[in-house]
């Protein structure tokens, strides 16, 4: 079972994540917890370059390629091997943030952009999408990073915020859209219902 989680920077995903990982952990279910960029050594690497406003990428097409570079080992590393044995994987981020953030957020050729995913993907889908959906100015503002994405001004969050949300249109049974400006109690209670529901339809 393949979990992810999306939303623009600051969104409430890593809190929802952290709450999800300990429940899971008291039903007795063995989770694979990992996060995008990174997840691997090569992955982590990856995440220093992409978030540092020094060294990271000046053009898209490179920022897409690391992107894809470090959920290629994710997958073959990690993700695929765990799904294999059975167990439940649970993604801070995942092919989503690259459609919304590359080709709403930075205007890259979604044909092009389709065909590096499947690439890297190796076939594999989320059974289910979590997307933590707020306004970038107040998702901003719960956030101080100072990391290269973070300077990115509010236009390019209010189209990647579009993005999240015309993906939720297209596939509404996968991409669950959540309130994030709700309390962390509110959103973790439709958070473990969502999980509940697709356990039921699994198992
Ligand atoms: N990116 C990409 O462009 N393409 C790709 O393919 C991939 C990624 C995979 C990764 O950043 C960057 O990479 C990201 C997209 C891009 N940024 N950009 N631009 P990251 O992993 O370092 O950061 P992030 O994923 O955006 O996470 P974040 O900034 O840590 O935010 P979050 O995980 O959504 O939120 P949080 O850490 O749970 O909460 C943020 C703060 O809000 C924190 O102080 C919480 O205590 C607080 N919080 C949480 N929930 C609430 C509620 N409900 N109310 C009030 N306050 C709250």
């Amino acid at each position: 079972m393949f979990i992810t989680l999306e939303g623009i920077d600051g969104s409430g995903k890593t809190t929802q994540l952290n709450l999800l990982a300990a429940w899971l952990q008291e039903q007795g279910l063995e989770a694979v917890i990992t996060r995008e960029p990174g997840g691997t050594p090569l992955g982590e690497k990856i995440r220093l370059l992409l978030l540092s406003p020094e060294d990271g990428p000046k053009t898209a097409v490179a920022e897409l390629l690391l992107y894809a570079a470090a959920r290629a080992e994710l997958v073959q590393r990690v993700i695929k091997p765990a799904l294999q044995a059975g167990k439940i994987v649970i993604a801070d981020r995942f092919n989503d943030s690259t459609w919304a953030y590359q080709v709403w957020g930075r205007g890259l050729d979604p044909l092009w952009v389709k065909e590096v995913l499947s690439g890297t993907t190796d076939g594999i889908k989320p059974d289910l999408t979590l997307l933590f959906d707020l306004v970038p100015s107040v998702s901003l503002s719960r956030i101080k990073r100072g990391d290269r994405l973070e300077q990115e001004n509010l236009d390019f969050f209010q189209r990647v915020r579009q993005g999240y949300l015309a993906l939720a249109q297209e596939e509404p049974e996968r991409i669950r859209l959540i309130a994030a400006d709700r309390s962390v109690s509110a959103i973790w209670t439709e958070v473990r219902a969502e999980v509940e529901t697709l356990f039921t339809k699994i198992c």
